[in-house]
C-alpha cells in the first residue's frame, strides 16, 4: 500500500521536497514505485524518439502521394521561378527564332534566313577541344563494385535536386479533345492488361492472357510515368503498390541487360524523379545491383544477359556478340543510378562501356551492329545501321552530353557529330522519282541497301533534339527530310501504318519509290515516329506535327484496338487482312502512348526538354544542372 506521504512526496509543487537530494528521495521508494517510475521515463522517452522521426518522415513524403504533391507543387510555382534553361552555344537571337521553326516543305525558305547557323561546326568544336583539355578522370578504383556497400542515402544536395525537378512539372490531366482520347486509348489498354495478365510481362489481349519474357511485371513499371503524366491517379496508384508489394527482383531468371535496363530501371527512375517516392528508388538500386556483374567482362563491354537471382552474367546464347546498340544504352540509366544513390560505381561500369566504344575504329564515326564482349571489338564484317542493334548507339551519344549539362564527356558529342557526317556521307540517299531522302544500310560494312526499319524514324526528333542544342543545320536538313518520308512511309499505306521496314528505288527496279516486302508489312505498336513529332511539335510549336500524328493515333484505333487492349498487326497493306498477331508490346504504354498524350498536350514544354532527356524508352532522367 502507498502511504499518502510517499505519493505526495514525488510532487515537484512540494518545495521542501524538492530540496531534499535526489538521491535521498530514490532511496525512500519502494521497489515497485520505483520501477514503475523507470517505466515511465522510458516510456516518455520512446515516445519522444518516435514522435521526433515520424516528424522527419512526415515531411520527407509529404510530396509522394500524387495529389499532395500536386498541391505543393501549385504552392511552389508561385514562388519558385522556374530556372533558365543550360546556356546553348548560340546568341539569344538564335535561339529565339528557333522556336518559330517552319512547316514541312518551307524549309528551303527557312534555310535562307538562318544565316547564323553557319558556324555552328566551328563553335562546337572549338568548345569541345576546349574541354578536352580538362579530360574527365574516371575512378577506376569505384568499378570494383563487388566490396562495395551499396548506399540508399540520398545526401542533401540530391534530395534538393529532386525536389526542385518536382516544382517543374504539375501534370494536370488531358485538356483537349486529342489528349482525352489518348487517356481513353491507355485506359483501354490498362485495363486490359489489368484483366488478363496482371503482373505479368506483355498482354496478349486477344487471347485474353498474358506472354512473360523476363517475368517482371514489365508492362507495370514501363507504364507507370505514362499514368502519372497523364494525371491517371487510381490506375499509377494501383501500380505503385504492385511495385511495393509483388515486384521481385531476386528471380531466377535470365534477363537482358539492355532491355531490363531502359525500361525496368528506367521506369523506376523516371518515376521516381516524378513522385520522390522511396520504394522506386530502393527497387533501382537493388536492380542495378544485380545487373552489375553484366561489367565484369575482359574487356568491360557488358554481357548481355545476367541471371537476377546468383547474379552471374554471360554472352546471349545465340552468338558471342553483345548489340552495340544494346552495350551503348544504358548509360543515362547507370549514370542517373550514380546520382540518386551517391554511388559512382554504377556510371563508371558504363561510361568505361562507353569509352572503350570510342577508341575504336569506325566508318566515319559509324559502327558495326555487332560487338564482342570477350574480345572487346566490333565483329568483322558487320552491318551497319541506325535501325535494330544500331539505332541508339547515336541516341545516346547525344542524349549523354545533354544529361551530363553538355559539360562533361565531350568526346561523346564530337562522336556524335562525326556518326551524322558519316550518315550523310554514307547512307543518306534520294529516291530517283519521289525524292524521298532516307538513310540506308551497309551490308558487310561497305554494299549499300535502300532499307531502312521504322525504328530508323526516332532519327528525325533526335537530330532536331541535336540542332536545338548547337548541332550544324545539315542536321536540321537531315531532320526534316527524313520525318517527311518517314511520314510518307505511314500514308502510302492503305492502313496510314507504317510497316517495320521499308524499301526504296535506287534505279528504277520498282514502280513506287517506297516499297514493302511481305514479310516486313508488320506493325508492333512502335513509337519512333510519334516520338520524332513530339519533339518537332515540343521544339517549334509547330501544330501541323500535331495534326500528321492524330492521322496516325486515328489509325492505330482502327486497326490495331481489339475488345481488351491494342494488339500488334501482320499486315499494314491489306486493310481486310490485318493478321492480328495478338501482342500488346509494353512500349506501347510506356512509349507510344505517352509520346502521343504529349504531342497533342496544348502546352508543348508540358515536359521541359532543357530540364530533362528522354530515355530511348520515354522515360524521364534529369539533366545535370551545373549552375
Ligand atoms: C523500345 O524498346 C525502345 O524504343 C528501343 O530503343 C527500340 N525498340 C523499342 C520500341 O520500338
Amino acid at each position: 500500500m502507498f502511504e499518502n506521504r510517499d505519493y505526495i512526496s514525488l510532487s515537484v509543487s512540494d518545495d521542501s521536497v524538492r530540496k531534499k537530494s535526489f538521491k535521498r528521495q530514490w532511496n525512500q521508494l519502494s521497489r515497485f514505485q520505483k520501477n514503475l517510475l523507470l517505466v515511465i521515463i522510458c516510456a516518455a522517452i520512446v515516445t519522444i524518439v518516435v514522435l521526433i522521426q515520424g516528424q522527419d518522415k512526415l515531411n520527407l513524403f509529404r510530396s509522394s502521394t500524387p495529389s499532395d504533391h500536386i498541391i505543393k507543387v501549385n504552392e511552389k510555382i508561385n514562388i519558385v521561378p522556374l530556372k533558365d534553361g543550360f546556356p546553348s552555344i548560340f546568341p539569344q537571337q538564335f535561339q529565339q527564332e528557333d522556336d518559330q521553326l517552319p512547316i514541312p516543305g518551307e524549309w528551303d525558305e527557312f534555310d535562307k534566313v538562318r544565316p547564323m547557323n553557319e558556324g555552328a561546326d566551328k563553335l562546337i568544336t572549338n568548345k569541345v577541344k576546349k574541354n578536352l583539355d580538362n579530360p574527365d578522370k574516371t575512378d577506376e578504383s569505384n568499378t570494383d563494385h563487388d566490396n562495395q556497400k551499396k548506399s540508399h542515402i540520398r545526401p542533401k544536395d540530391i534530395q534538393n535536386q529532386i525536389q526542385e525537378t518536382n516544382t517543374q512539372l504539375n501534370f494536370k490531366g488531358p485538356t483537349n479533345e486529342r489528349q482525352r482520347a489518348v487517356v481513353a486509348a491507355i485506359k483501354h489498354s490498362w485495363t486490359g492488361y489489368r484483366n488478363f495478365a496482371w503482373g505479368h510481362d506483355n498482354l496478349k489481349p486477344i487471347a485474353q492472357s498474358y506472354s512473360d519474357w523476363f517475368g517482371l511485371g514489365l508492362q507495370i513499371i514501363d507504364a507507370l510515368d505514362t499514368l502519372y503524366i497523364a494525371d491517371m491517379q487510381e490506375e499509377y496508384d494501383e501500380a505503385k503498390r504492385w511495385v511495393e508489394s509483388s515486384l521481385k527482383l531476386d528471380i531466377n531468371r535470365d534477363v537482358n541487360l539492355f532491355e531490363t535496363t531502359i525500361r525496368v530501371l528506367g521506369g523506376l527512375l523516371s518515376i521516381y524523379h516524378l513522385t520522390g517516392e522511396d520504394v522506386f528508388l530502393s527497387k533501382a538500386i537493388d536492380l542495378g545491383n544485380r545487373m552489375m556483374p553484366c561489367f565484369d567482362s575482359p574487356s568491360s563491354i557488358p554481357y548481355s544477359d545476367v541471371n537476377l537471382e546468383s547474379m552471374k552474367a554471360h554472352a546471349p546464347k545465340w552468338s558471342p556478340d553483345s548489340s552495340t546498340s544494346e552495350v551503348t544504352t544504358i548509360q543515362l540509366e547507370f549514370r542517373d543510378l550514380s546520382r540518386v544513390s551517391n554511388d559512382p560505381s554504377y556510371e563508371a561500369a558504363a561510361a568505361k562501356v562507353s569509352e572503350k566504344v570510342h577508341n575504336l575504329p569506325k566508318t566515319d564515326g559509324l559502327v558495326p551492329i555487332f560487338i564482342n564482349a570477350n574480345t572487346g571489338t566490333f565483329r568483322n564484317f558487320a552491318t551497319i545501321s541506325l535501325g535494330a542493334r544500331g539505332d541508339s548507339y547515336y541516341e545516346y551519344l547525344l542524349k549523354q552530353w545533354l544529361q551530363t549539362g553538355k559539360k562533361e564527356n565531350n568526346y561523346l558529342i564530337e562522336d556524335y557529330q562525326e556518326a551524322i557526317a558519316g550518315v550523310i556521307k554514307h547512307l543518306r540517299r534520294e529516291t530517283p522519282n519521289e525524292h524521298h531522302v532516307y538513310v540506308g544500310e551497309l551490308i558487310s560494312g561497305k554494299d549499300f541497301k535502300p532499307k531502312m526499319d521504322h525504328l530508323t524514324c526516332y532519327l528525325p526528333g533526335t537530330l532536331l533534339l541535336g540542332y536545338k542544342n548547337g548541332m550544324p543545320q545539315s542536321h536540321l536538313t537531315l531532320a526534316n527530310d527524313l520525318l517527311e518520308t518517314c511520314y510518307q512511309i505511314y500514308m502510302k499505306q492503305p492502313t496510314h501504318l507504317s510497316p517495320e521496314i521499308a524499301y526504296f528505288n535506287l534505279e528504277g527496279e520498282s514502280s513506287t519509290d517506297i516499297y514493302v516486302k511481305a514479310n516486313d508489312a508488320h506493325n508492333l505498336l512502335r513509337p519512333e515516329f510519334v516520338e520524332s513529332l513530339y519533339y518537332f511539335y515540343a521544339l517549334t510549336g509547330n501544330k501541323t506535327y500535331q495534326d500528321m500524328g492524330w492521322t496516325i493515333f486515328q489509325a492505330f484505333e482502327k486497326y490495331t484496338k481489339v475488345t481488351h487492349g491494342y494488339t500488334s498487326i501482320g499486315n499494314v497493306k491489306t486493310p481486310l487482312n490485318l493478321r492480328p498477331k495478338d501482342m500488346m508490346e509494353t512500349f506501347w504504354l510506356g512509349e507510344t502512348l505517352k509520346y502521343f498524350y504529349l504531342l497533342f498536350s496544348d502546352d508543348r514544354n508540358e515536359i521541359d526538354l532543357e530540364k530533362f532527356v528522354f530515355n530511348t524508352e520515354a522515360h524521364l532522367i534529369p539533366i545535370r544542372d551545373h549552375s
